[in-house]
C-alpha cells in the first residue's frame, strides 16, 4: 500500500511538472500577433522577394508573428502606374494573393503620394503642369482603378501620404501647386466611392511636432465636416534615438483620436545610427554621401547601444498597448532588420538595427519582455 501511494505521489508529480513545463514553453513560444492580437492588428511591412515567397526565412516570420500586411513599395504609383494608359498589377497581385492565402488583413498603400510619383502624373507631354481638370481625372482613374480591383479584398488605404510638413503647412507637391489643398479631400471621396466598405487613413511621418500635429487634427475636422469618409490617422513612427519623446508622441496620438477617428501607428523603426541632419523626418529625397564615422556599428551592435535602444522601443511599445482602445494597427516597416530602408537612407550602405526581428529573424529582448508583459496582465486580469 504504501509502497503504491508513494509510487502514485510521484507519479502525479511528475505529471504536474509535465503540464507547468508545457505550459511555460507554450507562453515562450507566444508570438506578437498571439500576445497582442486582441488589442490591435499586428502589421508587417512586405517586399517583393517576401510576396513573392523567395525569402523563404521572412516569409516564415512573417507568418509566424503578424496578422496584417501593408506593400512597401509594389502600390506607388510610379510601380503600379508606370505610364497613364499602363497599370501594372504584377507585384500588388502577388502581395495580395500573399496576404488572403495567409488570411492576414491587407492595408493598400498609397494612393496619393508627391514621391515615387509616375513622372506622367501631373504634367503634360512638355513638362507643365496639367489643368486642375485633367489632373483631377488622372487622380481619379488612378485611384479608382486601382481600389476597385482590390474591393473586398483590402481592407484601408494610406489615400493621402505625407501632405502636410513638420511647421504645419501644406508640402508643396505637384498636388498643391495645381489643385490646393482641395486634391486631399477629393482623393478620399474618389476611394470611397470605388469602395464604400473600405477604411481611408491619412498618413504621415514626424506626426509629434507641435505645428504637424495641430495641422492634422485641422485636415482630419475639415474632413469629417465635409462629410468625408476618414477612419484613421497613420502616424507612421519612423523614430530616431532621441526624436519624439513619448510623451509629445502621445500627445498627438491622444490628439488625433479626439477627433472621432482611430490612430494606427503605420510604420514603426527606430534607427541608431548618426543623423545628419537636423531638419530630417523620413523624406525620402534627402540623401548625403557615405562617411565611415556615419557607419560606426558595421558588425555588430555594442550591448550598450543595443539595450538602450530596447528600452526606448519598450517604452513606445508599452504606450500603444496603453492607447489599444483608439489604436487599431501597430505595424512595423520590415520584418527583419536587413529588410529596413534605414539601411540606406539618408545615407546609401549603412547597417542599421532598426526593426524588432535581428538580422538571424529573432526577437529583440522588447519583443520578448512585452509579450511577457502583456500575458503577465491578462492572467492578473483575466
Ligand atoms: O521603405 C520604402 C523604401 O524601400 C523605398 O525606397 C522608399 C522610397 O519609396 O520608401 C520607403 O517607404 C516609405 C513609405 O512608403 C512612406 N513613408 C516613409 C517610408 C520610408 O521612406
Amino acid at each position: 500500500m504504501k509502497r503504491n501511494s508513494i509510487l502514485l505521489s510521484i507519479l502525479s508529480v511528475s505529471t504536474a511538472l509535465i503540464v507547468s513545463c508545457s505550459t511555460v514553453e507554450k507562453e515562450e513560444a507566444t508570438t506578437l500577433k498571439e500576445a497582442l492580437g486582441d488589442k490591435f492588428l499586428v502589421g508587417v511591412a512586405i517586399n517583393s522577394n517576401q510576396a513573392g515567397g523567395t525569402d523563404t526565412a521572412g516569409v516564415a516570420l512573417i507568418k509566424q508573428q503578424f496578422n496584417s500586411i501593408v506593400a512597401e513599395n509594389c502600390m506607388k504609383s510610379e510601380v503600379i502606374h508606370p505610364e497613364e494608359n499602363r497599370f501594372d498589377f504584377t507585384l500588388a497581385d502577388q502581395f495580395v494573393a500573399f496576404g488572403k492565402k495567409n488570411d492576414m488583413t491587407i492595408i493598400g498603400h498609397t494612393l496619393i503620394w508627391h514621391s515615387q510619383l509616375s513622372p506622367w502624373f501631373c504634367v503634360d507631354e512638355k513638362g507643365k503642369n496639367v489643368s486642375p481638370e485633367l489632373l483631377k481625372e488622372r487622380m481619379k482613374r488612378h485611384i479608382q482603378t486601382i481600389v476597385s480591383r482590390y474591393k473586398g479584398e483590402i481592407k484601408g488605404w494610406d489615400v493621402v501620404n505625407e501632405a502636410i510638413e513638420d511647421d504645419g503647412s501644406f508640402r508643396q507637391t505637384k498636388f498643391y501647386e495645381i489643385l490646393g489643398e482641395e486634391y486631399i479631400p477629393l482623393a478620399f471621396q474618389y476611394a470611397h466611392e470605388a469602395d464604400p466598405e473600405a477604411e481611408l487613413y491619412y498618413n504621415d511621418f514626424s506626426m509629434a511636432h507641435p505645428g504637424k500635429r495641430d495641422a492634422v487634427v485641422k485636415l482630419v475636422n475639415k474632413l469629417k465636416n465635409q462629410g468625408i469618409r476618414i477612419d484613421a490617422v497613420g502616424m507612421q513612427g519612423h523614430l530616431t534615438m532621441s526624436f519624439p519623446t513619448p510623451a509629445e508622441f502621445e500627445k498627438s496620438l491622444l490628439a488625433f483620436a479626439s477627433t472621432g477617428v482611430n490612430v494606427m501607428i503605420t510604420e514603426l523603426d527606430m534607427t541608431v545610427l548618426p543623423w545628419p541632419s537636423k531638419k530630417l523626418g523620413a523624406d525620402i529625397s534627402a540623401n548625403f554621401a557615405y562617411e565611415k564615422e556615419m557607419n560606426p556599428y558595421p558588425e555588430v551592435l555594442p550591448d550598450s547601444v543595443s539595450q538602450a535602444w530596447n528600452e526606448r522601443m519598450g517604452e513606445f511599445l508599452r504606450l500603444f498597448v496603453k492607447h489599444a482602445n483608439v489604436i487599431t494597427r501597430v505595424t512595423v516597416w520590415g520584418a527583419s532588420d536587413e529588410d529596413s530602408w534605414r539601411n540606406n537612407w539618408p545615407i546609401k550602405g549603412r547597417k542599421d538595427y532598426a526593426l524588432l526581428f535581428d538580422r538571424n529573424h529573432q526577437p529583440k529582448p522588447v519583443v520578448t519582455s512585452i509579450i511577457k508583459e502583456v500575458l503577465n496582465t491578462k492572467k492578473a486580469n483575466p
